[in-house]
C-alpha cells in the first residue's frame, strides 16, 4: 500500500468524489499500481479514504471492455465510428436535430464534456444533451443561478475550518466526503469551540462530529431556513447594510418565511420547539457560518427551494464571501463542477453562459464559428428518457453513466433503450445493466490511462494523469466524440490533436469578450504549452490571463452577476404539509455506503473494499421489523407501484420508525434484485428537474425463503436459478449469499451449481435442516457452501480469508465446514477497518481486554484507523458502545 516517490511516480487525481484529492501513483514493474496521497495537493494534503487508497487494485483489466463492439461482436474502430455518425446523420436529416441525444456524466474530464457539447450544441443544433448531473447538482445549480444570476460556489474548503459553526444538511460527509470530513476533524480538535450541527433524518457516522443532531423530517429542510429567516429577523441577526447594498427582493422573502408560527415549523419539520430554538440561538450568535450541503437537499421536489432557503439566510447575514463564512454546495463526483462550468446540461451553454440569453449565444456561436446555436433548452434527463421510450428520440449515445441503475424508474429506463433504434454506450466495464442494451460499445480509456482536467467542490482545477498503457483499443472519451464529429462534416471544427488542445480552446473561450461579466474565467491556461499541461498545478478559478494564481472568494462585496449586480432573495413555493403524507405505511430513502462507488464497476473489483458491506441491505427500525415479523438478517421485500427489491434487513434504530434506508449501489451484475432506483418515481424538482431520490413512498414485507445460503468459492458460479442471491469480490474469489423459496430443492444439486466437482466433505443435520459441504482440489478449497432454514450463521469475515489458505489437515478441513476458526484461531467479526483489514470483534477485545479507551490507542494496538481514517467514525462508535459499558461496571 505504501509507495516511494520514485523516477515512476506521478502526480494525478482522485476519479471518485467532489472532494479532489491529489494522488502520487506508482507503478511496478509487474504492472502492479500503489498510491499515496499527495502531501502538495491543496484539497487533501497527502490524506486519502478508503476508496482512494484502494484504487490500485481496480486498476486491472478483468471485466475490462477491450474492443469496440456492434452488436456484441467486435469491430473495428472505423467501422463503429461510420456506425454512429451515418445513424446520427441519418436520424438529423429525417427527423431534425432534436431527434438525436447524448447523456453523459460528471465523471468525464473537462475535455471530454466540452467536446461532446461543442458537437451537440453548435453543429448538431440542438440541447438534447444532458449528464448525470441531473440526479445530483442540478437543484443546487438553479438555486445559484436565481440567487447569484450564475452558478458559483462562493466560498473555499479552508471556510469549513475555519467556520465556528458548520451547518451539515443532508450530506453524511463522513463517507461521502471523507477526507474533507477529515480536515474538520481536525479543525475541530484543534478549535473545540467551533460547533457542528448536522440535520439529517438518520443518525449517520457524520454524527459522530455533530454538537446538534437534528433529525428533521423528510423535506423539512425549507420550513427549517425558513424558519431561521424569521427567527434572524425577530431578534435583530440580520445585516441590513449587506441585504441594502448588495440584494434585492428581501422584503418578500421575509414576509413568506414570517408566514410560518415556530409551532408550525416544530410541526413541519418535526423537530422539537426548543431544539429548533437552540439552533436559531446558535446561528443568531454565530457570525462565521458555513453551511454544507448536499443530497439531503437537492434531490427533493423541493430542492431548489431548499437551496434558496439556505441561500437567504446567508444573504440576510451577509455571512458570504467572507473567511468562514457562505453556503457550500459540495460536488459528489470528481468532475460535476467541472461539467456545470462547460455547459454539459441541456439548460446551460459553455463557460457558464445562458442559452436564453442573446448575447451569450452570439458569443458562443462567434467563438466556435458554428453553423448555428441552440436557442432553446433541451431535454433534462428524466424527460429525456421518455422521450426515447416514446420513440421521439432515434439515437443515443450514453458516456460514463449507467442510467439503467442510476435513473428514477429505471425500469422505464430499460424499456426506453430496447425501444431506441440505435444506442451507443462508451464504458471501460464491458458488462454493465447499461452496455446490455448498446448497439455499438465503445471501450474508453479509464482512470490512469486517460489525462484531462477535472474541477472539485471548491473551484479546483487538477489533473488527471496519464501512467497506464489503454487496455486493448480503448481510447479517450472526447477522441471518440470528436472522431464522430469529423465523420458527420464538421473535420475544421472538431481536429483536436490531444487533450492539450482542447483544453486550451476551452479556456480561451471563458475569456472571450468576457469583461468580468461573467464569473467563470480561466484564460491564464489558454496559452498553456503541452509541457505546462503535462505539468499542471491544481489552480483555483477565476485564472484571468496575465493573473497569477490565488485563493479567491466570492460576493464579498456584492458583484453578483445580475442585471443590476445585485443577489436575489428567492421565495420558496408555499409549502402544503399534507402533500407529504402519502397512503403507503414506509418512507424510503436512498443514498451511499462507505466503500462502494455507485454503480460498483470500480469499488466492486477491490476485496478490501466489497467486505465492509458485503450485500444489498435495508436499514429497519427494531420496532418495526417486529411489527412486521421480520428478525435480524432475514430476506425482506420492499415494494410500491412501481417496482419490487429484495435485500437483507439490518434492524437498527439508527433510522427513525416507519422510514427506512437504502443504499443505491446494487446492480443486476452484483445481486439478484437490488437496483433500488426501480422503486423510485420520477418526481422532480420543478425548476432543476432533479429526481427526488431520497422521498419514496413503499412498503415492506418478510421474504419468505425456505433456505438461506451462503458460499465462498474460487470461480464465479451461475447463480440464476436462486431467488436470491448476492455476490461479492474476496481474496481468491467470491462470497455468496443465497436464498431459495422453494422448500423441496435438492441440497446436492444446488451445491454443484455452485461449487463443481471436486473431493467433497459434507455433512448433514436433518433435525436442523442444515447442510454442509466443502469441495476441495488436492490441498485447496474448491469452496464451502452453508444451507439452513434461518440465516446461516458463520463466521463469514474468517471465512473469506480461507480461499487462499492451505487445507491440507483434517482439522482444518473440519474448521471450514464448521464455519468458524477452531480454539486458536479468531473470529474477527464483521470489517471495520478496510485499510487493514480489522474485524469489530477484534476491536472490541482492543477495548474491552486491552484497555484502548480512545482512538489512538486503538490505532496503536490494531493499527486500525491509521491510514485514510474513514473508519474512526465507527470505532468511536464501538468505543462509544464499550467504554461506557465499561464504566457502568
Ligand atoms: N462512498 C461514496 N462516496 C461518494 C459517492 C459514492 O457513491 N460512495 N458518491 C459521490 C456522489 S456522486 C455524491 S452526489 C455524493 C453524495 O453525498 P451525500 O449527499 O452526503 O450522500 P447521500 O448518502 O446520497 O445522502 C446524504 C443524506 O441525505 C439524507 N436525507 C435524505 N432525505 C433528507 C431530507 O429531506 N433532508 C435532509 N436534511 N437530509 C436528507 C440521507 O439520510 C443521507 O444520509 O457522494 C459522493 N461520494
Ligand atoms: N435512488 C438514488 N439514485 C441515485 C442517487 C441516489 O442518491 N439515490 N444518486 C444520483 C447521483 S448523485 C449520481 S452522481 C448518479 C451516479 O450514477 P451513475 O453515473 O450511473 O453511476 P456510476 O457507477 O458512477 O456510472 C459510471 C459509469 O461509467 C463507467 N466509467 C468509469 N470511468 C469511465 C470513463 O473514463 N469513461 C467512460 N466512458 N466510462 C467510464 C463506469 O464503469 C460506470 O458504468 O446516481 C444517481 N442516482
Ligand atoms: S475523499 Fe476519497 S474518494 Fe474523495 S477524492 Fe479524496 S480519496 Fe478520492
Ligand atoms: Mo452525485
Amino acid at each position: 500500500m505504501t509507495v516511494g516517490r520514485g523516477e515512476n511516480t506521478i502526480k494525478t487525481t482522485c476519479p471518485y468524489c467532489g472532494v479532489g484529492c491529489g494522488i502520487l501513483a506508482s507503478t511496478s514493474e509487474e504492472g502492479g499500481v500503489s498510491v499515496l496521497g499527495d502531501p502538495e495537493h491543496p484539497a487533501n494534503f497527502g490524506r486519502l479514504c478508503s476508496k482512494g487508497s484502494a484504487l490500485g487494485e481496480t486498476t486491472d483489466w478483468s471485466d475490462r471492455l477491450l474492443y469496440p463492439e456492434i452488436a456484441g461482436t467486435r469491430t473495428h474502430w472505423d467501422h463503429a465510428l461510420d456506425l454512429i455518425s451515418s445513424k446520427f446523420s441519418d436520424a438529423i436529416a429525417a427527423y431534425g436535430p432534436d431527434s438525436v441525444a447524448f447523456y453523459i456524466s460528471g465523471q468525464l474530464l473537462t475535455e471530454d464534456y466540452y467536446v461532446a457539447n461543442k458537437l451537440m450544441k453548435g453543429y448538431i443544433g440542438s440541447a438534447n444533451i444532458d449528464t448525470n448531473s441531473r440526479l445530483c447538482m442540478a437543484s443546487s445549480v438553479a438555486g445559484h443561478r436565481r440567487a447569484f444570476g450564475t452558478d458559483t460556489v462562493p466560498g473555499t474548503y479552508e471556510d469549513l475550518e475555519l467556520a465556528d459553526l458548520l451547518i451539515l444538511v443532508g450530506s453524511n460527509l463522513a463517507w461521502c466526503h471523507p477526507v474533507l470530513y477529515q480536515r474538520i476533524v481536525a479543525a475541530k480538535a484543534s478549535r473545540p469551540e467551533m460547533k457542528v450541527v448536522l440535520v439529517e433524518p438518520r443518525l449517520t457516522m457524520t454524527n459522530d462530529i455533530a454538537d446538534i443532531h437534528l433529525p428533521i423530517r423528510f423535506d423539512g429542510d425549507v420550513a427549517l431556513f425558513e424558519g431561521l429567516l424569521a427567527y434572524l429577523k425577530e431578534k435583530n441577526g440580520l445585516n441590513e447594510e449587506y441585504i441594502a447594498a448588495y440584494t434585492t427582493g428581501f422584503d418578500a422573502a421575509l414576509a413568506a418565511a414570517s408566514h410560518y408560527s415556530l409551532a408550525e415549523i416544530s410541526v413541519e419539520t418535526g423537530l422539537e420547539i426548543s431544539d429548533l430554538e437552540e439552533f436559531y440561538r446558535l446561528c443568531l450568535k454565530t457570525e462565521k457560518t458555513v453551511t454544507v450541503y448536499s443530497q439531503g437537499v437537492n434531490q427533493s421536489i423541493a430542492g431548489t427551494d431548499k437551496v434558496s432557503a439556505i441561500i437567504n439566510c446567508h444573504l440576510a447575514t451577509g455571512r458570504i464571501g467572507r473567511e468562514g463564512m457562505g453556503p457550500f454546495s459540495i460536488t459528489g463526483q470528481p468532475n460535476a463542477m467541472g461539467g456545470r462550468e462547460v455547459g454539459g446540461m441541456a439548460n446551460m451553454l459553455a463557460c457558464h453562459m445562458d442559452i436564453e440569453n442573446a448575447d451569450h449565444r452570439s458569443i458562443t456561436q462567434r467563438f466556435w464559428n458554428s453553423p448555428m446555436i441552440v436557442d432553446k433548452p433541451g431535454l433534462k434527463a428524466v424527460d429525456l428518457f421518455r422521450a426515447i421510450r416514446d420513440g421521439e428520440i432515434k439515437a443515443v449515445w450514453i458516456m460514463g453513466t449507467n442510467p439503467v441503475d442510476s435513473l428514477p424508474e429505471a425500469d422505464l429506463v430499460k424499456e426506453a433503450l430496447e425501444t431506441c433504434p440505435f444506442v451507443v454506450v462508451s464504458d471501460i466495464v464491458q458488462r454493465t445493466d447499461t452496455t446490455a442494451y448498446a448497439d455499438v460499445a465503445l471501450p474508453s480509456e479509464g482512470w490512469g490511462e486517460k489525462e484531462g482536467l477535472v474541477t472539485n467542490s471548491e473551484r479546483r482545477i487538477s489533473r488527471q494523469q496519464r501512467f497506464l498503457p489503454s487496455p486493448g483499443e480503448a481510447r479517450a472519451d472526447w477522441w471518440q466524440i470528436a472522431q464522430v464529429a469529423k465523420r458527420m462534416g464538421y473535420e475544421y471544427a472538431f481536429d483536436f490533436p490531444d487533450a492539450a488542445s482542447v483544453a486550451r480552446e476551452y479556456a480561451a473561450m471563458s475569456a472571450f469578450e468576457n469583461d468580468g461579466d461573467r464569473d467563470f474565467d480561466i484564460g491564464a491556461l489558454s496559452h498553456m504549452t503541452a509541457r505546462e499541461f503535462a505539468d499542471f498545478s491544481p489552480v483555483q478559478w477565476p485564472f484571468k490571463d496575465g493573473e497569477n494564481p490565488r485563493s479567491t472568494r466570492f460576493f464579498t462585496k456584492g458583484e453578483f452577476y445580475t442585471s443590476d449586480r445585485k443577489a436575489r432573495f428567492q421565495v420558496p413555493a408555499k409549502r402544503n404539509p399534507k402533500s407529504f403524507n402519502h397512503t403507503y405505511s414506509y418512507t424510503l430513502t436512498t443514498g451511499r455506503i462507505r466503500d462502494q462507488w455507485h454503480t460498483m464497476t470500480r469499488t466492486g473489483k477491490s476485496s478490501r473494499l466489497s467486505q465492509h458491506l458485503a450485500e444489498p441491505f435495508v436499514e429497519i427500525h427494531p420496532a418495526d421489523a417486529e411489527d412486521l415479523r421480520i428478525k435480524e438478517a432475514e430476506l425482506v421485500e420492499i415494494y410500491n407501484d412501481h417496482g419490487s427489491i429484495i435485500v437483507r434487513a439490518l434492524l437498527t434504530d439508527r433510522v427513525s420508525q416507519k422510514s427506512v434506508f437504502l443504499p443505491m449501489h446494487w446492480t443486476d451484475q452484483f445481486a439478484s434484485n437490488a437496483r433500488i432506483n426501480c422503486l423510485v418515481p420520477a418526481n422532480t424538482d420543478p425548476y432543476s428537474g432533479q429526481p427526488a431520490s431520497k422521498n419514496v413512498p413503499c412498503l415492506i414485507k418478510r421474504f419468505t425463503a425456505s433456505y438461506y445460503g451462503f458460499a465462498v468459492t474460487r470461480e464465479k458460479p451461475n447463480l440464476s436459478k436462486f431467488d436470491y442471491w448476492a455476490i461479492a469480490k474476496c481474496d481468491g474469489g467470491w462470497r455468496i449469499e443465497l436464498a431459495i423459496e422453494d422448500r423441496t430443492a435438492d441440497y446436492a444439486e444446488m451445491a454443484k451449481d455452485i461449487l463443481g466437482a471436486g473431493e467433497i466433505l459434507d455433512y448433514q443435520d436433518q433435525r436442523k435442516g442444515e447442510y454442509r459441504i466443502a469441495v476441495f482440489d488436492g490441498g485447496d478449497v474448491k469452496g464451502v457452501f452453508y444451507l439452513s432454514p434461518t440465516p446461516v450463521s458463520v463466521s463469514r469475515s474468517w471465512l473469506v480469508n480461507q480461499l487462499c489458505a492451505s487445507h491440507e489437515s483434517k482439522i482444518s478441513r473440519y474448521e471450514l465446514l464448521a464455519g468458524r476458526p477452531g480454539a486458536e484461531g479468531q473470529d474477527i467479526g464483521a470489517i471495520v477497518c478496510s485499510c487493514f483489514s480489522v474485524g469489530r470483534n477484534q476491536i472490541v477485545d482492543a477495548v474491552t481486554k486491552k484497555g484502548c479507551v480512545t482512538l489512538p490507542s486503538v490505532g496503536g494496538c490494531l493499527k486500525a484507523g491509521t491510514n485514510c481514517g474513514s473508519c474512526r467514525s465507527e470505532i468511536q462508535e464501538i468505543l462509544n458502545e464499550f467504554v461506557v459499558i465499561q464504566a457502568a461496571e
